[in-house]
């Protein structure tokens, strides 16, 4: 079963946001932002700006008709600056014009005078200073005080990671006009409609039922788009309320890069002690989240970097503390993984650190300490259907270890400027928002009197197949063909209060929702179909667009069957509501059961590097995933690849820089390198653990669009390897990415 878009979309017709046809009388709009990056604004003139023909309005947050605010989380960001700016890029003002064009020279004619302040991009710096976006979190489990003296072996190190520029392939965009009864219409290229719905609700000064948000699909949002869209939609929105007409705005790539917040660079410092068979006994860990000017999500990826801090191990001392650090950059925003990435990063680089420094090979002590059937999470949950280490011994037979271990000896022996490296990538990945309240979603689907199907969900299609998976879960159902199954534009008018698709969780919640209204639909066709057929209910099946009556076909069809029922006036519509069962969290123990169910798995990444260029390879990904009993194993493995290659260009090339005065100098495509064809490994083999599957994922269906980005981080561990074997006199360190200019520095290293 392939993408029920793959068609659409190779051929072009598939509808994005810059393909609406726009409306006519239709005014285009640009953000102006800040050009530095902290500072008060002494002096604001758009006169002249405004005075250029073709410039309809400039929007100040003087022109807000409701709250000058899009906070989610916490309210401490405005959607137009007023007397401070906070980062480089920060929406100051709003240009609507007859055309882009117009409204960029208008930009230049704007008069604007600062009064510089302090820049603080260093989160550790941010922290001494007391800038904190919330107060710290620590997760604990066991006793760390008392822990140390009964570890033989302790280790200690700091561990960096850098931020990461979303690069989805269609910008932040949304296209507003005014429609019937004072109300207005929003094309958002959003995660998450309901936020956008409610931002511009609180920005317009109306209520959410003015507001309606309507979304195709997205060209990708990776996460950069569950909050980030909000700010953009709004200000579409309110020009086009204030203008009662419509507006258009799509950001420029280097408008993008610039103002939108990325991955949030995290640094930290660890303590991890071991027994001498190699057991983990404790490990502490200090982690400073690099916030940004505003909370954003921060909050709540802070939370997942605390769940995921001990990756796919049992320590049963375990103390992680996180603080979320304010600092001059564009506000930090989900991203693939939501903080997991980079607390995984320290406990994977905690081990790598201990096993050089005892001389054993890494995946000795990864091996001796996976989670195992009822152990106990530092947040209280018990591991249940563990099968990390059935991942990794699938692994290592199944690919042979031990083979590729003996070539890479033979090959490094063989070769003086090539070195092969290789590492071990386990995850464990939890499944549902950390914020239990978010685990709900809503299906309204509409059997039409000729057979074929409407589905609306709040799930947004943004590549990764969800749209897909939800016409098969109805087509299962009914036992019809999926070419009868339409997947509708998520819109809030159709189906309300909806979860950002994100935390992987889209497809569960939506899915689910799906399933409970068209077993409801299937129950009252049942009943229909018993009726004309003159039998009982449980007599009756359907089955491949036919209606079975004790086993046997009857004259009694799909289509034939939904217009006897229609006729009969049986309601063929229905809404189903799915709330994910079991999961609770308690925050003031910082203890519960937050996950429906772990996703695990191990990767194999071998690596080939160029000891005199500093350039290296990724000859392989091998991995073993646990999908439980994928729904599209098609779908699935496409997520794996894309995942496991955003997660090499995290890790190896992409490199956000800032210059001291919070300027971000990795701006455009030609300064912020990420994977393409050539740097993507030349192979990724993904097997399948055989596994029923968990009863809270959908059909039993793991989720899967964010655990495989973490098998990237073993291509960290893979260059590092092969630096040790060219370089004896590396010393090991932590501070992703490991770009090329990197690893040749490490590469001759001299001892000190
Ligand atoms: N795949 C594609 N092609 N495009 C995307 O933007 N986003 C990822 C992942 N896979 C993304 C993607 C992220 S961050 C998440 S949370 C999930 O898809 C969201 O979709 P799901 O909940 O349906 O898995
Ligand atoms: N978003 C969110 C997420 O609001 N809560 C989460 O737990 C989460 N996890 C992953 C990605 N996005
Ligand atoms: Mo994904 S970071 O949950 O949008």
């Amino acid at each position: 079963m392939n993408n029920i878009d793959s068609i659409n979309h190779v051929t072009g017709k598939s509808v994005y946001l810059d393909d609406i046809l726009i409306q006519k009388g239709t005014l285009h709009a640009v953000v102006f932002g800040s050009s530095i990056a902290h500072g008060k604004i002494t002096h604001l003139d758009i006169s002249k700006a405004e005075e250029l023909l073709g410039v309809e309005k400039i929007l100040t947050y003087k022109d807000v008709t409701g709250q000058n605010q899009i906070g989610g989380i916490i309210e401490d960001e405005p959607l137009f600056a007023e007397h401070e700016v906070h980062f480089q890029g920060q929406p100051i003002a709003l240009i609507v014009a007859k055309d882009e064009h117009t409204a960029r020279k208008a930009i230049t004619l704007i008069d604007i005078k600062f009064e510089e302040f302090e820049v603080v991009i260093d989160p550790r710096i941010a922290k001494e200073k007391g800038l904190l976006l919330i107060p710290p979190r620590t997760f604990r489990i066991g006793d760390i005080k008392n822990a140390w003296s009964k570890c033989d072996y302790i280790s200690e190190g700091r561990v960096d990671s850098g931020g990461q520029e979303h690069l989805y392939i269609e910008t932040q965009g949304a296209y507003a006009y005014p429609i019937d009864n004072g109300s207005i219409k929003i094309h958002s290229s959003t995660q998450g409609p309901t936020a956008v719905q409610k931002t511009a609700s609180k920005v317009l000064g109306i209520p959410m039922n003015r507001i309606e948000v309507d979304v195709a699909r997205l060209g990708g949002g990776f996460g950069g788009k569950e909050d980030q869209a909000s700010g953009f939609a709004a200000m579409a929105a309110l020009a086009s309320y204030i203008l009662q007409r419509p507006v258009k705005l799509s950001l420029h790539r280097l408008d993008d890069m610039k103002m939108t917040g990325k991955r949030h660079p995290y640094s930290s410092d660890y303590k991890i002690g071991l027994s001498k068979d190699l057991k983990i006994i404790a490990f502490q860990t200090t982690l400073y989240q690099n916030g940004g000017a505003a909370a954003d999500l921060s909050p709540a990826i802070m939370e997942r970097t605390l769940f995921h801090s001990t990756n796919a191990y049992y320590i049963p001392n375990t103390e992680v503390t996180t603080y979320s650090c304010k600092t001059n950059l564009p506000p930090n925003t989900a991203f693939r993984g939501f903080g997991a990435p980079q607390g995984m990063f320290v406990i994977e680089s905690a081990i790598a650190r201990a096993a050089n420094e005892l001389g054993i090979p890494t995946r000795t002590i990864q091996e001796k300490n996976f989670l195992t059937e009822n152990d106990e999470f530092q947040y209280g949950q018990i591991a249940k259907s563990v099968n990390i280490g059935n991942c990794f011994s699938t692994a290592s037979r199944l690919f042979n270890i031990e083979k590729i271990d003996n070539d890479i000896k033979k090959f490094n022996q063989e070769n003086s400027l090539l070195k092969k490296g290789m590492a071990i990538m386990p995850i464990c990945f939890g499944i549902s928002f950390t914020n239990t309240s978010m685990n709900q979603a809503r299906a309204l689907v509409h059997i039409y009197q000729d057979g074929s199907i409407g589905i609306s969900t709040g799930a947004i299609e943004m590549g990764q197949g969800v749209n897909t998976k939800m016409a098969q879960v109805a087509a299962k159902v009914f036992s019809i063909n999926i070419k009868r199954i339409k997947l509708e534009s998520t819109n809030t008018s159709r189906v309300a209060n909806t979860s950002p698709t994100a935390a992987s969780s889209g497809a569960d919640l939506n899915g689910n929702a799906v399933l409970i209204a068209c077993n409801e639909l299937l129950k009252r066709l049942k009943e229909s179909a018993a009726k004309i057929l003159e039998c009982s209910i449980d007599e009756i099946k359907l089955q491949d667009e036919q209606v079975l009556k004790n086993g046997q076909v009857t004259e009694l069809s799909w289509e034939k069957l939904i217009i006897k029922s229609y006729l009969s006036r049986i309601c063929l519509s229905e809404n189903g509501h799915y709330a994910t069962p079991i999961i609770h969290f308690d925050k003031s123990k910082e203890k519960g059961h937050p996950f429906a169910y772990h996703v695990y798995g191990t990767a194999i990444v071998t690596i080939t590097l160029d000891c005199l260029r500093g350039t290296y390879e990724v000859d392989n990904v091998q991995i073993v995933h646990d999908f439980g009993n994928s729904i599209n194993p098609t779908i699935d493995k496409g997520q794996i690849e894309g995942a496991v290659v955003q997660g090499i260009g995290w890790m190896t090339m992409e490199e956000i820089s800032f210059n001291k005065d919070g300027r971000l100098l990795s701006n455009s495509l030609s300064t912020y390198k990420v994977p393409d064809i050539y740097s993507a490994p030349k192979a990724i083999e993904c097997h399948a653990l055989e596994t029923v599957g968990p009863e809270l994922a959908i059909l039993k269906s793991k989720a899967v669009g964010e655990p495989p980005f973490m098998y990237g981080i073993g291509a960290f561990f893979a260059i590092q390897n092969a630096i040790e074997t060219f370089n004896p006199n590396y010393k090991l360190d932590f501070d992703a990415p490991l770009t090329p200019e990197k690893v040749l520095m490490r590469l001759y290293e001299k001892n000190v």
